[in-house]
């Protein structure tokens, strides 16, 4: 059975394209779900994408991830800098995660630096934009290769 992974996304990515493109580019979170599928196709593999604006949903559909998907590529959003209930749900899920930020938080604001995720997930994507989310399943992809 071929593998299933989970792009999750969180607060105010919906609104992706629309606002500061100088930070967050002109794409669309529509125009990288169809990224996703068709690195999907390419690398034969099952994708589900979500975006929620709430911390509970997105712990949630981690705790749903296990037994139905094999990893996540998280793009937690700010939750990234502020949410241990996250950070927890990680670790509960056990599976592998790839953290994913379309912009480089270490060359921005200070609070930006520090992720509470970064210690329970597999690695850190930043500074790609959109691109980064190919590279995140390519990452997540190898990994689950290597778990084997
Ligand atoms: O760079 C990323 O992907 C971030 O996860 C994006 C989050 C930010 O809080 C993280 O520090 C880094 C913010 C997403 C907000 O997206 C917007 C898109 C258009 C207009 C306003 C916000």
């Amino acid at each position: 059975m071929s593998q299933s992974i989970l792009i999750l996304n969180g607060p105010n990515l919906n609104l992706l394209g629309t606002r500061q493109p100088e930070v967050y580019g002109t794409t669309t979170l529509s125009d990288i779900e169809a990224i996703c599928m068709r690195k999907a196709d390419a690398l034969g593999v099952s994708m589900s994408f979500m975006q929620s604006n709430h911390e509970g949903a997105l712990v949630d559909a981690l705790h749903d991830a296990k037994g139905t998907h094999d990893g996540v590529v998280l793009n937690a959003g700010a939750y990234t800098h502020t949410s241990v209930a996250i950070r927890d749900a990680i670790s509960a899920t056990m599976l592998p995660v790839i953290e994913l930020h379309l912009s480089n938080i270490h060359a921005r604001e200070e609070f930006r630096h520090h992720s509470h995720i970064a210690a329970v997930v597999v690695g850190q994507i930043c500074g790609f934009g959109a691109q980064g989310y190919p590279l995140a399943m390519d990452a997540l992809i190898t990994h689950l290769g290597e778990d084997k």
